[in-house]
């Protein structure tokens, strides 16, 4: 499997902490069995998330010394906007705190009546909490390429366009509030969507006349993939692909966490449609803070407006995607079926083909997770049926399609010798598999579950 190195040298180092068997045993059990629960340090290598976990560079850091702490007019949200002009094209720029910030922003104008839906090709979890806290209903529309987990396909977060047409159709343009396409999809293992995708489920918006968003967390990877997957776009710069990705839409939410690379940070962006941003701006100010900081010091702007340059470098682009496909490379090389082609921040490991005698209400990505964790340290997180939570309306448990555990790999934290080190500590887990417990809940939040819930094994 071939090394893109580092295209960055250390200058600074934060020692890691081993911790030994019987400490993470005590660990787990009192973390009610939710990896969400551990200290930090009591991880050995952190795959939770990729969100506001990246190493920030020297020119970032710089950066942080030039803020200007002038509550209306700072000079970096200026910076700020200036980056989200020439990347994206977009006139108007709204910092938030983080990428929920933006949705809890602009959601609420968008879903104008009770039950209108919300069309996405997966929404992530948090996104789909602000859909419902607006009034709205989500509804995915991923292609169902995206649930074979073994058969390669470059772009498995497309949305299935037929079907997309027929759901609008059946419940009536009306009755859907916006279209938002998440890139790269997340949830079905960070998979991007193709610019051909993108321009058709915008070509569909403009038929029915229903607004079409982007989530643009991580939006830079998803470039990348256009770039080195799409017929068309391999001498396209990957700005070049950004600005007509974006041109397709006319607005994004963005967790700045993500491909910005900074540890807090967000970004509502609105193309041109003034009155659109009027009224975010309004809402902006008592929930986010005044338009020109929404919950951000200035210095953390100029960081990220000088990480948003950075994260799309191809070069850094390039050894990101494909330490990423290092580590599935060596888990698909020991037989441990993941989701394939690796999409851009995670590898997702197929949990319901290593535990097929856990059933999906006794959640098999969870149980695998806590297992890797007591044998190596290392803390991945379940994104499977735990996650999913209850039918809103019934109660009911509901069966995701997927249960996978997702390896989210930080930007520039960790080395190939790490990745090495989680590839070692999951193949020792596989041969005890079939001898793993499902879980059931001690403590079951309503929503979000999956953050603080608390679990025992099953007897
Ligand atoms: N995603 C993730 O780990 C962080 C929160 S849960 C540990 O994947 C998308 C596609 C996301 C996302 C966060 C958000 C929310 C929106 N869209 O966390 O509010 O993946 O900055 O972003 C997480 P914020």
């Amino acid at each position: 499997m071939r090394r893109v190195p580092e295209p960055f040298k250390i200058k600074m180092v934060e020692p890691l902490k081993v911790v030994s068997r019987e400490e993470r045993e005590e660990a787990l059990k009192r973390a009610g069995y939710n990896l969400f629960a551990l200290r930090a340090d009591e991880v050995y290598i952190d795959l939770l998330t990729d969100s506001g976990t990246g190493a920030m560079s020297d020119n970032q850091w710089a950066g942080l010394m030039l803020g200007d702490e002038a509550y209306s007019g700072s000079r970096n949200f200026y910076n700020l906007a200036k980056a989200v002009k020439d990347i994206f094209g977009y006139e108007y720029t709204i910092p938030t705190h983080q990428g929920r910030g933006a949705e809890q922003v602009l959601f609420p104008i968008l879903i104008k009546k009770p039950g209108q839906y919300v069309i996405s090709n997966m929404h992530f979890d948090t996104t789909k909490a602000h859909v419902e806290i607006s009034g709205g209903r989500a509804v995915n529309m991923v292609h169902e390429k995206a649930f074979d987990t073994t058969t390669y396909d470059p772009f498995k977060g497309d949305f299935d366009l037929e079907k997309t047409e027929a759901f609008i159709k059946e419940q009536g343009a009306e009755n859907i509030a916006f279209i938002l396409i998440t890139i790269t999809c997340n949830s079905a293992g960070g998979q991007p969507v193709s610019m051909a995708n993108i321009k058709a489920v915008s070509e569909l918006g403009k038929k029915y006349g229903i607004r079409v968003f982007i989530d643009a967390a991580r939006y830079a990877e998803n470039a990348y993939f256009i770039k080195t997957r799409e017929e068309g776009y391999a001498d396209k710069s990957i700005k070049e692909i950004i600005k007509e990705m974006f041109s397709y839409a006319e607005g994004f939410t963005m967790s700045a966490k993500k491909d910005a690379i900074v540890n807090i940070g967000g970004i509502l962006g609105i193309k041109e449609d003034k009155d659109l941003y009027t009224q975010a701006s309004s809402r902006t100010v008592p929930m986010e803070g005044f338009v020109t900081y929404g919950g951000l010091a200035g210095r953390d702007m100029e960081a990220l407006a000088r990480g948003l340059y950075e994260g799309i470098d191809f070069n850094y682009l390039d050894y990101r995607i494909n330490q990423v496909a290092y580590l599935g490379e060596r888990l698909r090389e020991a037989g441990i079926p993941i989701q394939y082609p690796t999409g851009g921040h995670a590898v997702f490991v197929d949990a319901k083909k290593i535990c097929p005698h856990i059933p999906f209400h006794q959640f098999p990505a969870q149980a695998l997770g806590n297992e890797l964790y007591l044998e190596s340290g290392v803390r991945g997180v379940e994104v499977g049926s735990f996650l999913l939570g209850r039918d809103p309306e019934t109660g009911e448990p509901l069966e995701s399609p997927l249960e996978l555990l997702r390896l989210t790999i930080p930007r520039r934290v960790y080395t190939y010798d790490h990745m090495d080190v989680v590839a070692e500590g999951l193949i020792a887990v596989k041969e005890r598999a079939h001898t793993l417990k499902g879980l059931e809940f001690t403590y079951e939040p309503k929503i979000l579950r999956h953050f603080t819930a608390r679990l025992k094994p099953v007897e």
